[in-house]
């Protein structure tokens, strides 16, 4: 039986007293290590976090890619707050309540013309995998039920859940977990071998994506419901395509009449300089699935977001009652959705997806002076995105990266290492002088790093 505690009366956010490691089994995390070398995390504001330590990190990682706006926002905490003593909790099962209709309308304004149909989630693995049923519900209500494939890309992530982590393309997420959503197929990641230091896109013709019609001559496109690819690939270590590519994969799908879903849950938000990958790159898919920045992640809180068309063939197209027999207790939580429209109003009133763009020059600069750093095989970038990909040791591979990780953080910096390629993604409030800063650290660090 566990023991009698007291409560707190309050739980001391900001403290480790008393601070127990055991029992909380943390994700994508090697739990052992960290238990032996605990790094924590207690107060974060504007570009910075605090640690137990009493340490300032600069955050180059926006926590995990979604903190847009920078920690602490006043007015996304009021807002909470706000939803918390006036409504705590209501169904949207049936029922609903003011605040998620607000959010889809506001969400609908920033995102593509024709793309304003908004299902809420709670996460970004939640998105990717209603975007996926979504498309299914869409071909079974035309009638084309032989649809039920659904493509992917190599190196990928759509989050941890089945359907996410099928059409997803990194082995380590997918190979202990042998069941897996039937009959997915992959496409090539875009990262092309020959291409090292490329600043923005890759060149090319969008040629790479007709492998998807090598998949349509092989499995036809009578089988096929959608591809879904991120417009950047952010967890594999930013991944940023061809030229032509995306359009590409949108004139290849439309011609076949398969679904394009945008995992846009790195890319929406301004991490590009724009609200979405798809107003970016011009190139607008059937659903854009979102979580991360909605929120400033201030509370969970994800979106999938439909075109009219697929969401009127599901609603129009289904006998009388229920028409999408899915979604989640918290579909449009309503402190979620106050923190969202708070979030929106930020990202509005202070214009920072343009912010973002009009620094994106700046930070591509810094980040490639960092090319003749020991151990830089490659730098890529794009908006405020960038992977600086290290040489990996012998015989253990992202031990360098990870190294890095390490001491940048006992020297005040946070980033993120995934193999060995840091990836940066800082808040799209940051200054010209916080770039200097992060460049400058990472460039001190490399020069003595084994
Ligand atoms: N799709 C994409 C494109 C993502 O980047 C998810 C789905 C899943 O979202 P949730 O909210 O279920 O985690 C993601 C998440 C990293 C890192 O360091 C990236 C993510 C999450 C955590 C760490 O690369 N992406
Ligand atoms: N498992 C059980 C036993 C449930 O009753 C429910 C929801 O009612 C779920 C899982 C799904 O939870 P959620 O709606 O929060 O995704």
């Amino acid at each position: 039986m566990a023991t009698q505690t007291t409560q707190p009366a309050s739980f001391d956010v900001a403290s480790t007293a008393g601070v127990d490691l055991d029992h909380f089994w943390m994700p994508f995390t090697n739990n052992r290590y960290f238990k032996d070398n605990p790094r924590l995390l207690v107060a974060a504001e504007g570009m910075y976090y605090t640690s137990s330590d009493g340490r300032r990190l600069l955050d180059s990682t926006s926590g995990l890619w979604c903190v847009n706006a920078g920690h602490g926002r006043a007015a996304i905490g009021a807002a909470v707050a706000e939803a918390v003593g006036t409504l705590d909790f209501a169904p949207t099962f049936q029922l609903g309540h003011p605040l998620p209709f607000r959010l889809a309308s506001e969400l609908a304004k920033i995102m593509p013309a024709g793309l304003d149909r908004v299902f809420f989630t709670n996460s970004g693995s939640e998105s990717a995998d209603t975007a996926l049923k979504m498309a299914l519900a869409y071909h079974h209500a035309r009638g084309d039920q032989t649809r039920f494939r659904l493509i992917g890309r190599q190196r990928g992530y759509h989050g941890t859940n089945f359907g996410g982590l099928s059409v997803g393309g990194l082995g380590g997420n997918r190979r202990r977990f042998v069941s897996q959503v039937w009959g997915v197929d992959h496409l090539s990641h875009t990262q092309g071998q020959a291409v090292r230091f490329q600043r923005g896109l890759q060149p090319g013709n969008g040629a790479l994506a007709d492998e998807l019609e090598d998949l349509i001559a092989l499995h036809g496109a009578e089988t096929i419901a959608a591809v879904i690819v991120e417009p950047m690939a952010g967890s594999a270590g930013v991944l940023v395509p061809p030229q032509g590519y995306l359009q590409r994969l949108r004139e290849i799908t439309k011609k076949h009449g398969i679904l394009l879903i945008f995992d846009e849950v790195i890319t929406g938000f301004g991490r590009l300089g724009a609200a979405t990958g798809a107003e970016l790159f011009g190139v607008t898919p059937d659903i854009i699935t979102l979580a991360k920045g909605l929120t400033n992640a201030t509370v969970p809180m994800g979106a999938v977001v439909a075109s009219r068309e697929v969401h009127d063939a599901i609603v129009e197209g289904s006998p009388e009652g229920i028409e999408f027999y899915h979604g989640y207790t918290y579909s449009g939580h309503p402190v979620a959705a106050a923190a969202g429209l708070a979030t929106l109003q930020i990202y509005r009133e202070e214009g920072l997806f343009a912010r973002a763009g009009a620094m994106a020059a700046k930070w591509e600069e810094a980040v490639h002076s960092l090319a003749d750093c020991p151990h830089v095989v490659d730098i890529r970038n794009l908006g405020l995105v960038a992977g600086i990909e290290l040489a990996p040791r012998d015989g253990t591979p992202g031990a360098r990266a990870t190294e890095v990780f390490q001491k940048a953080f006992d020297r005040g910096l946070l980033i993120r290492a995934t193999g060995d390629i840091i990836a940066l993604s800082p808040p799209l409030i940051i200054s010209g002088d916080q770039i200097d800063e992060i460049v400058g650290t990472l460039r001190t660090l490399l020069k003595d790093l084994a």
